[in-house]
């Protein structure tokens, strides 16, 4: 997108001021983004959504405008503010919040406040980001599930995702399979611990809650000031869910003490100071609403959201990187590798995450 397009496309938004600086942001694997500060001193973020992964951006825009819409009742009820606690699409000049254009589907956030984003964290700072999903949780409680779309059917059913890996290995699109014999093998014998979310769903043992689904660490807004977590962002994969997964994923990217896409395997574990803190600031505000089973699971889930995220970037690597975006060769083997480094290591500490997250369950 160059800057001619991303200004002419803005002008079609109802914004205070016209961009005087462009910035492209890198942490997002998914959509394109950029952050434009305007001449009136306003801050927005202007998306391209990509649409190969999220084919109904009609659908996905509802659901944001209603999650949000929501989440701002809540919050104004509580007397805070929503423009700093939940996120706030731009209208365009026609009164819609979205725009099809020739490079896609373009949408602008208001940029949070103050704030910003982190891709490793303190275990104070990822304890504050805990609280705020355990918020966020609660804050959907009694959100209408039914009047969401699915923006990505079965996007954590990790039955499926094992099978998608076995179709990618099997058909083995660039000659890749071969070369990740070791790592396939890997997450081809945990076929059983693919099925501990979805069939507790499936007979009832474990609620269908409203949830975020992609808790990533650098999906939620610190204050630049006090480094308290105010809002979580990202809301395209709000669904229909189990909490397992929103505690889950977040422990998979933030507990880990390394990147996510680090070289050096031996410098990847999962950290247990991270992983307790984490499930202290979570628990600290799920814990009366969360039934026994799932948080006997929450150990469970880490381990589960992390081979699911492995099995989708060798997957992809299989593929030919069509899926998460790269900056360089091999990025996504990279991942592979560090998500299932986690897995063998979470393995080894099941019994202490048993004993930390009892420690925090009522
Ligand atoms: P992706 O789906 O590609 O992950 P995100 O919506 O998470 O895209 O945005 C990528 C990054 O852009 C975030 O990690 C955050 O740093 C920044 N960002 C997104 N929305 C906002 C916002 N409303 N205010 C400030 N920063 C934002
Ligand atoms: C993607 O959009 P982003 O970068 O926050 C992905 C998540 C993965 C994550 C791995 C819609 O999250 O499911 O866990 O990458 N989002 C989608 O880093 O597929
Ligand atoms: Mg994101």
């Amino acid at each position: 997108m160059t800057n001619e397009f991303i200004i002419s496309t803005a002008a079609k938004f109802k914004l205070g001021g016209k961009p005087v600086e462009i910035i492209p942001i890198h942490t997002g694997h998914i959509n394109r983004t950029y952050r434009l500060n305007c001449t009136n001193g306003s801050s927005y973020i202007f998306q391209k959504v990509n649409t190969d992964i999220f084919t109904q951006p009609k659908q996905l825009t509802e659901n944001i405008l209603a999650v949000t819409e929501f989440i701002r009742g809540k919050l104004s009820t509580l007397g805070k503010d929503p423009d700093r606690g939940t996120l706030s699409l731009m209208p365009t000049e026609d009164g819609e919040h979205m725009l099809m254009t020739e490079e896609g589907c373009i949408r602008i956030y208001k940029a949070v406040p103050g704030a910003h984003s982190v891709d490793s964290a303190t275990p104070e700072l990822f304890e504050n980001a805990a609280a705020a999903f355990g918020r966020f949780q609660n804050m959907l409680g009694d959100f209408p599930a039914a009047t969401l779309h699915e923006s990505i059917p079965q996007f954590h059913d990790t039955v499926k995702r094992l099978n998608d890996f076995k179709d990618a290995l099997a058909a083995d699109k660039m000659g890749r399979a071969a070369s990740v014999k070791a790592e396939a093998d890997f997450i081809l014998a945990r076929e059983t611990l693919c099925h501990v979310a979805v069939d507790a769903l499936a007979t009832g043992e474990l609620p269908l809650r409203v949830t975020h689904n992609d808790t990533k660490l650098n999906n939620i807004m610190f204050d630049d000031a006090t480094d308290e977590a105010i809002c979580v962002i990202d809301l395209d994969t709000v669904m229909p869910g189990s909490v397992l997964y929103d505690f889950g994923d977040a422990i998979r990217f933030g507990a880990s003490t390394a990147a996510e896409d680090e070289p050096d395997l031996s410098l990847v574990e999962c950290d247990m100071n991270l992983y307790e803190h984490f499930t202290r600031g979570f628990l600290s505000e799920t814990a009366d609403t969360l039934t026994k089973r799932e948080c006997e699971l929450l150990p469970e889930s880490a381990m589960l959201l992390t081979l699911e995220c492995g099995m989708r970037f060798l997957g992809d690597y299989l593929n030919g990187d069509v899926y998460f975006s790269t900056s360089r060769e091999g990025q996504n083997l990279d991942r592979a590798r560090t998500q299932l480094k986690l897995v063998a290591d979470m393995e080894s500490k099941l019994d202490l995450m048993r004993k930390i997250t009892a420690g925090y369950s009522k």
